[in-house]
């Protein structure tokens, strides 16, 4: 989520201004799940890690210089007690720590070295580059028996003229199918870079090439890359951006297929909108399902835009097939669907965020959906997270249900203006039994943030419930350091 940092911190200004979330924005970054969903295990202990971004942190006074955080699984979950927080001034971390680098504003993580210890590519897609504005980097830091201690490599922009913001975008998987993990990189630009497996620790790669998805130049680029496999070949590539044949601002999303010879950009098909995309295996066919929150942008069924005052946002879900997704068959699931909680209400932003993860253990991926701008009682913007389990007929939006805020009992802390629980979220299993937790963002006490664990235990419990604070976890709470925003995928 890169761009959604940027949308969360327009969003907090323009709350603070006017008590209500602005209606355009940019995205938040997601997932590299593919139809078994991918975890990250950055120290290989068998158990989920999770990292995410303080991006607008304030590092030696610099100001939204951006920190990373990463917390490691413990049969307990995780905690502040575990973790790295690393910015560009760590030992072995490339860069320097500057004002507006914004450090962490991308990542995703995939075992890039092929040593059994996934790594994460991080970008500072707004540090300034040999005198080239807001030019971007990427980096990747290498995964170790000790985590991710800030030992890592630049990932060089091969173009720099002809684009700023590289990494903004940032997305992992096997493209190629050769079994190893390629580095597909986004910018302002329309072009997506392509690294190719088999990166060596000194941070060559096995090659590289470009994609273009059919979206609009002058847009700043692709808002999100998702990938996963959705057609049972190699992982392929759903890009969230702006349709070509269409006006300015309507947004849409694009398959691009994996194959043997990498992502082909002249196979790629148009997708339903949304601009937060996530990728797993819901109805456990074999074929990755995508689901793409359209929080801020949607549509009715015949796809026809509605202005965002009158929807609180929709998730899209296009199940996968050999024959690639079947997009004419999505069905679109808003708060008002079903025995889905809640009532939809303009800006909810259901759908904000988006993580799919098996919560069960029955391998059916079950889908956790933020709604960072719903209104709880009093509260304003305060945000809740739904949660949707899967089925062999795909989610269930009828029964079984489930909803947290920060006054569900149980949950720590309460409901208050402009926290946007569930600005970003992951399921993952971060305790080792083989059942995905809920990890939520949220924007906590103006802007510093705060990450909420909710364990499961067959369902997603309050039982052990938590809440990870910037100020545990060596992140200052000067400015909006925004701990929580953005979560790798
Ligand atoms: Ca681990
Ligand atoms: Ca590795
Ligand atoms: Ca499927
Ligand atoms: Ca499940």
């Amino acid at each position: 989520m890169h761009q959604h940092l940027r949308l969360a911190l327009a969003t907090a200004t323009a709350a603070a201004l006017t008590g209500g979330l602005l209606t355009f924005a940019t995205a938040p970054a997601v997932a590299a799940d593919s139809t078994r969903v991918a975890q990250a295990d950055f120290n290989n202990d068998g158990k989920g890690d999770v990292a995410f971004s303080a991006q607008g942190a304030h590092v030696s006074g610099k100001e939204a210089a951006g920190q990373l955080v990463v917390l490691y699984g413990t049969s307990s979950g995780v905690s502040s007690a575990k973790r790295h927080t690393l910015s560009q001034n760590s030992t072995g971390v490339p860069g320097t720590a500057e004002t507006g680098d914004e450090f962490g504003g991308d990542s995703a993580y995939a075992d890039f070295n092929g040593d059994g210890y996934d790594d994460l590519a991080v970008s500072a897609p707004t540090e300034d580059v040999d005198g080239d504005t807001d030019g971007g980097t990427v980096a990747i830091l290498w995964g170790s028996a000790a985590g991710i201690t800030g030992k890592g490599v630049t990932v060089t922009d091969p173009a720099r003229s002809s684009h700023d913001q590289w990494g903004d975008e940032l997305a992992a998987g096997d493209f190629d199918g050769d079994g190893k993990a390629d580095l597909a990189v986004g910018s302002s630009g329309t072009a997506i870079h392509v690294f190719k497996g088999g990166f060596t620790t000194s941070g060559t790669s096995g090659g590289r090439y470009t994609v273009t998805p059919p979206i609009m130049s002058g847009t700043g680029g692709p808002m999100n890359l998702t990938a996963g496999d959705i057609d049972g070949g190699p992982t392929d590539l759903i890009v969230d951006g702006f349709e070509t044949e269409t006006d300015y601002g309507w947004n849409r999303n694009f398959f691009i297929p994996g194959s043997a010879s990498g992502l082909d950009d002249s196979a790629a098909t148009s997708l339903k909108p949304g601009v937060i995309t996530a990728v797993g295996d819901i109805d456990n066919d074999g074929y990755g399902d995508i689901v793409s929150g359209a929080y801020w942008n949607s549509t009715t069924e015949d796809g026809t835009p509605v202005p965002d005052s009158a929807n609180g946002g929709k998730v899209w879900v296009t199940y996968g097939s050999a024959s690639g997704p079947l997009t004419s068959e999505a069905t679109g699931i808003t708060q008002n669907t079903g025995n889905v909680p809640g009532t939809s209400e303009g800006n909810d932003f259901f759908g904000y965020e988006l993580d799919l993860g098996d919560i069960n253990g029955d391998d059916y991926l079950d889908l956790a959906i933020g709604v960072a701008g719903e209104n709880i009682g009093e509260a304003v913007n305060t945000g809740s997270v739904t949660v949707l389990y899967g089925t062999a007929n795909g989610l269930n939006t009828t029964s079984g249900t489930q909803s947290f805020s920060q006054d569900t009992a149980g949950v720590p802390g309460g409901n208050e203006d402009d926290d946007m629980l569930g600005m970003d979220l992951k399921l993952d299993d971060v305790t080792g039994d083989g059942k995905a937790d809920l990890i939520v963002g949220s924007a906590e006490n103006a802007g510093n943030g705060a990450v909420l664990h909710l364990p499961s235990n067959g369902r997603i419990t309050t039982t052990g419930a938590r809440t990870v604070s910037p100020s545990t976890s060596g992140v200052s709470t000067t400015g909006t350091p925004f701990f929580g925003a953005n979560f790798a995928d």
